[in-house]
């Protein structure tokens, strides 16, 4: 296992890795996306899996009758965050894939179909929505909805699709589809030093924090920086910069978090006042109520800079995910097949599994990262612990699909 495991990790690296940032940049429906998809394939096929993508683009490769139903499905996502690190989402798709070599050679029996998947779009780089593939599944977006989605060059989601080889005109609720799962398993390096402090290489996941992302359009008038006079500026770089520093404060009055990390001015001149800046929060926190009243909050504050310099502002809330409780069964039941005492944590950070969550039983598994570094080129995990990782999934899934 452990060899298949390094082969599929040699192959899938250099795909969509930035030579500059030694990051990763697959987003969705481009053409990294297009050889991760190729690479997914090819080891399905490999392993004689029968291999299909449904409705909404995710992927699927198959052990036994995908009709059968109660099947146990385990995977994640290939796509990344810009300049994202090589483990998030891949270690649980390339992990999967070894957790069934390491079951062949087993010889453990299957008394229920096995499906290893690609969630499409999970980070929503592109399209500013987290998680599309699971949520178009799951019934959380529309077709409609999601045909209203852009990315920063104006091309739609369907056009997307479309201009990948793929058709989006039944993209939406998967039923059918989800009526075959008995359960869904996700693997994923943890975004975080949980595991680091407990000293163990594996956990399972509680809870996923509620989070979302909210577009703060500060719009001022543009005009010259070198004539014209401070008192006469409308400038919605000051509301946008006062914005910034009140998030932060108001996180840690609220033991939340809050994120400006994506930002767009118009015109974007050295010598030009801008006449919009376009910032994107992403916040997080333990609870609905510490969530709710952190984004108020920073809100508020943001309106009272507009207003001060004369900007006008709009606040758009473009994704969001309420809290996430996996269910306990299946949380115990992960425990008590890897030999009980494993840790159990929460996380702030999103996964199609939270997503998934509404419609089936879900549950996860984190695999330590020593610096807790994610979303970042390096983002890390060390091999044994990839490797006990991948020995964990394989005790999962042989008590979930082999007994
Ligand atoms: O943003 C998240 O938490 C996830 O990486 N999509
Ligand atoms: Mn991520
Ligand atoms: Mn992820």
């Amino acid at each position: 296992m452990t060899s298949s495991f390094q082969q599929m990790w040699a192959d899938l690296g250099p795909i969509g890795r930035d030579a500059g940032s030694g990051g990763y940049r697959r987003f969705a429906w481009t053409e990294a996306d297009r050889d991760c998809r190729a690479w997914f394939r090819s080891e399905a096929e490999a392993r004689g899996l029968t291999y299909e993508v449904d409705r909404n683009g995710n992927q699927w490769a198959w052990l036994g009758d995908p009709m059968a139903g109660d099947a146990i499905v385990t995977g994640s996502h290939l796509d990344s965050v810009p300049d994202g690190g090589a483990f998030d989402g891949p270690l649980g798709v390339v992990s999967a894939f070894a957790a069934l070599d390491e079951l062949r050679h087993r010889g453990v029996e299957f008394t229920k179909p096995l499906a290893i998947t690609n969630f499409g779009d999970e980070e929503g780089a592109r399209f500013g929505l987290a998680c599309v593939g699971s949520r178009l599944t799951a019934g959380q977006l529309t077709r409609e909805k999601a045909y209203e989605l852009k990315d920063g060059d104006g091309i739609s989601l369907p056009q997307a699709m479309e201009r990948a080889g793929y058709d989006p005109s039944a993209i939406g609720r998967d039923d059918e589809r989800l009526a075959r799962i008995g359960a869904y398993v996700e693997l994923h390096v943890e975004q975080g030093r949980a595991l680091d402090l407990t000293g163990d290489a594996v956990g399972i996941a509680s809870a996923i924090w509620p989070h979302g992302r909210w577009r703060f359009d500060f719009r001022g008038e543009a005009n010259h920086a070198g004539t014209t006079r401070l008192v006469d500026r409308r400038d919605p770089m000051l509301p946008y910069a006062e914005t910034v520093l009140a998030a932060r404060r108001e996180a840690e009055l609220a033991g939340a978090v809050a994120t400006f990390g994506k930002i767009a001015v118009e015109p974007n001149g050295v010598n030009a006042i801008p006449s919009l800046v376009r910032g994107w929060l992403d916040s997080r926190a333990p609870s609905p109520d510490d969530l709710d009243a952190t984004v108020t909050a920073i809100e508020k504050a943001a309106r009272e800079y507009a207003d001060r310099h004369g900007v006008d502002l709009s606040v758009v809330r473009e994704s969001f995910t309420p809290v996430i409780e996996f269910e306990d069964a299946l949380r115990d039941e992960l425990g008590r097949l890897m030999g009980g005492s494993v840790p159990v944590l929460g996380t702030g950070a999103g996964h199609d599994a939270g997503i998934l969550s509404s419609v089936i039983p879900t549950a996860m598994l984190f695999v330590r990262n020593l610096t807790g570094i994610s979303h970042s080129p390096a983002e890390y995990a060390a091999e044994d612990d990839c490797v006990a990782g991948v020995l964990a999934l394989a005790d999962v899934l042989e008590g979930l699909a082999c007994s």
